[in-house]
């Protein structure tokens, strides 16, 4: 419990000016103040500088670089030199494996990017720590395609910070060739017989939510018991796997040195296209749903081109392009009758064992721990 008076002396220190915003969120940290109360408290003292220049000033004229920070294999081959031509922009393209990998860089500043591309739980803190930059929709007339679940989301009220790129679900692809009857639960993870023969993912929301839905919480839980039961379950399963790793294990499993790996949909598709003995199970007991959002942070230095970027992606036959390589589904209404494999939204039938993962606030120290002991044990 963050000690009231210490809390209000550093409110206090902030108000004067005599501590930075940035070692204010490090402090209020420290002091045990949740993510989201951090933002609140930035906004109420009028310091959210989250604005930055992209709210409503005029951008200024389109510059000739773009730094662009993105998943691995998530966006089709032509997107960025179909870009390019039209813009006359030179873009750098780097990737990343998790959204720990992407915060980490920008926090350490400098980084140079423009455009990153953070999942729903994430944004609400990229906002409140003042890495976002504000939006600024007069240079994003495309807006008007996205599908109304995607317009105004609880991670980012009015799309005032990101704009959905791509959703997805987590499960598990295997060989349908190695394996006769994987069942449709995340207890394939502790079979002996696969030892050597699975991966789960290097991601702790995902690891650490997979369990917690095995034992029926849900995905987001803060309680240290139900983080205990998961930590368990993980070790055990820990035994039998290869190693944690992410989207990188598709060569793995087109290769067949995986049998079993947890995976996102669209990535378990891009195998399935080169090796058709791939199949994906969303477990019976549940499993995450994500937004992954189009985000330009604070710093970039190219703002303008970012946006142009966003509104081009937001095109129906771009959108369209990117979940044809992905194998994702698109926000963008426009872009669903143009694809050749069309990922419907979830019915409400369906999101009995789907759950949105969400900002885990000061508890993100306890999961920390807990995974720390997964991937070390
Ligand atoms: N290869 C791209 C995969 C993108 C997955 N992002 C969503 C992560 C949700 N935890």
């Amino acid at each position: 419990m963050p000690n009231g008076h210490d809390v209000r002396r550093l409110v206090r220190d902030l108000e004067r000016g005599s501590v930075s915003r940035r070692d204010f969120i490090g402090r209020a940290g420290a002091l045990g103040l949740g993510l989201s109360s951090i933002g609140m408290i930035l906004t109420a003292c009028g310091r959210d500088r989250s604005a930055g220049d992209g709210g409503s000033s005029d951008l200024g004229p389109m510059e000739k670089e773009l730094n662009i920070y993105n998943w691995s294999d998530y966006i089709a081959a032509g997107t960025i030199p179909g870009f390019e031509r039209e813009f006359g922009v030179k873009v750098t393209y780097d990737t990343y494996e998790s959204n720990e990998e992407m915060v980490t860089k920008l926090q350490a500043g400098s980084s140079g990017y423009d455009l990153v591309f953070p999942s729903n739980y994430v944004v609400p803190m990229m906002t409140a720590s003042g890495l976002a930059a504000e939006l600024n929709r007069k240079y994003l007339p495309n807006l008007g395609n996205l599908a109304p679940t995607f317009v105004n989301p609880v991670f980012d009220r009015e799309n005032k910070h990101a704009i959905p790129y791509q959703w997805g679900t987590t499960g598990f692809a295997y060989r349908t060739d190695k394996v006769t009857v994987p069942g449709d639960s995340w207890d394939i993870f502790l079979s002996a017989k696969y030892q050597g023969r699975m991966t789960q993912m290097d991601d702790k929301r995902e690891v650490i939510g997979c369990w917690l839905r095995y034992r029926g919480h849900s995905l987001n839980s803060v309680d240290p018991a139900e983080l205990a039961v998961a930590r368990t379950d993980a070790l055990a399963a820990g035994k039998y796997l290869k190693g944690y790793i992410s989207a990188p294990v598709k060569s793995q499993l087109i290769s067949g040195d995986v049998w079993i790996a947890q995976l996102w949909n669209g990535d378990t598709e891009q195998a399935r296209v080169e090796q058709p003995a791939i199949s994906y199970v969303l477990p019976r007991e549940g499993s995450s749903i994500w937004t992954d959002s189009m985000l330009i942070p604070r710093a970039s230095p190219h703002k303008r081109a970012a946006h142009e970027f966003i509104n081009y992606v937001l095109r129906p036959e771009v959108g369209a392009e990117i979940s044809n390589f992905t194998g994702y589904g698109s926000p963008n209404q426009s872009a669903l009758a143009l694809m050749t494999r069309p990922v419907p939204y979830p019915t409400a039938a369906e999101f009995q064992r789907l759950e949105y993962q969400k900002d885990i606030g000061s508890a993100v120290e306890l999961w920390n721990r807990v995974w720390n002991d997964i991937k070390t044990a």
